[in-house]
């Protein structure tokens, strides 16, 4: 809304060119967003109290006991913070914009209907595994399918660290696009056991794939760096932008102890956005490095599950995912926690590192 108010004022007062560039909105929408989350946090979590929005804790984590009716649902906070500030600071006539806008609320709404199930109206199991992954598939299609659509979108499928491998997916690019997305939503969403272990990884991974699509959408950078151009792409750094701004402000309140979880509604809504923004920027196959700590964490359950079941009972790990591994062994959450933030990190800088080893 500013860029569109702003913007155009740009040729009597050239000041307001500013609002032009994406950089500059972006650290705005970064701003914007940690500053509603902080400012309408408490009484959000408050609101939340009241309506007894408290998470059910299971009792074979002992660790877990004095977490018991800790308000969940803070997703939405992190919602409408994010969307908030990118509706303020977006060019709201970009295409890439809307979709990855399309997919987050998606994804979020599947989310939030499982939260509602269990939270509100007290059902424990929330919806069946299987409705939850329909409701991801009918989002992630639909996007997927709105995206091919866009004469500058691509199926070539880009492999990093290696110039020289691109296959062309042709059709088969959509199946694989949606397991990228289901797959990162519910990475994330396996993840999010722990104060602030999804949040902080996630915020690492936006700020990585800000600048991803950034790259991606300049049209001299993307050709100096040898990387897939995609005309307008670049706008999306606003949403990646106010997603670390979101995810910071949510921080405040998620940093152990917590004052309040992000409930499906976050996880399975920033899990998914997450996954599209690396199909926008064609750095698919990119987002198993960028999102490693999501990687490892899912990896954790499929072997236990597996081997649980090879051999009659067997567990590889103390109890997957991998952080009640750790929990279980005597690591307090506060150092698992930051552990996996380092990871993260690291993870990050290495992908980074992708733009220009190739
Ligand atoms: C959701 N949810 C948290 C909170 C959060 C197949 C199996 C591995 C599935 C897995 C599972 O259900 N995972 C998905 C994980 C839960 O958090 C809520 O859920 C939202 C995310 N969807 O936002 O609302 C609990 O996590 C803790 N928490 C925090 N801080 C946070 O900021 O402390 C969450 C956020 C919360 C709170 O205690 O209640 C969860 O862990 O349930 N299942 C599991 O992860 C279970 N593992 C298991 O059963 N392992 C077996 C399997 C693989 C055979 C094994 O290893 O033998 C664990 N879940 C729990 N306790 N609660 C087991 C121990």
């Amino acid at each position: 809304m500013i860029y569109h108010l702003l913007y155009p004022l740009g040729s009597d007062f050239i000041v307001f060119n500013v609002f032009r560039y994406i950089t500059f909105r972006s650290v705005y929408a970064l701003l914007t967003a940690l500053v509603v989350s902080i400012v309408f946090g408490p009484r959000f979590i408050a609101w939340l109290n009241r309506l007894k929005c408290g998470q059910y804790i299971r009792e074979d984590v002992p660790t877990h006991n004095g977490k018991a009716g800790t308000p969940t649902m803070g997703g939405l906070l992190i919602a409408v913070s994010l969307l908030s500030s990118v509706l303020l600071w977006g060019d709201l006539t970009n295409v890439y914009l809307w979709l990855t806008i399309f997919v987050f609320v998606g994804f979020g709404l599947v989310g939030f209907w499982d939260d509602f199930l269990k939270v509100v109206k007290k059902k424990n199991q929330g919806i069946s595994a299987g409705g939850k992954l329909l409701g991801q598939t009918v989002v992630a299609l639909g996007a997927i399918s709105l995206l091919l659509l866009q004469p500058a979108y691509s199926t070539i499928l880009y492999f990093p660290f290696i110039k020289m491998l691109q296959p062309d997916l042709l059709w088969f690019y959509i199946p694989f696009a949606v397991l990228v997305m289901i797959g990162s939503s519910n990475g994330v969403n396996l993840t999010d056991g722990l104060d602030g272990l999804a949040i902080g990884p996630l915020i690492v991974a936006g700020a990585c794939f800000g600048i991803f699509v950034y790259v991606a959408g300049h049209v001299h950078i993307a050709k100096y760096l040898q990387v897939a151009y995609v005309p307008g792409v670049g706008e999306v750094s606003v949403f990646c932008a106010a997603l670390v701004g979101a995810g910071l402000g949510f921080l405040w309140f998620n940093a152990y102890p917590a004052q309040v979880f992000m409930g499906d509604v976050g996880s399975l809504s920033l899990g998914g956005v997450l996954g599209f923004i690396a199909v926008l920027a064609k750095q698919e196959l990119l987002l198993l490095l960028v999102g490693g700590l999501f990687v490892v964490e899912t990896l954790s359950v499929i072997l236990q599950v597996g081997y649980f079941k090879m051999t009659g009972g067997k567990r590889i790990f103390r109890m997957a995912p991998l952080h009640h591994h750790f929990e279980l062994q005597g690591v307090p959450e506060s150092k698992i926690i930051v552990r996996c933030w380092i990871f993260s990190i690291i993870m990050a800088l290495i992908s980074l590192s992708a733009l220009k080893l190739r």
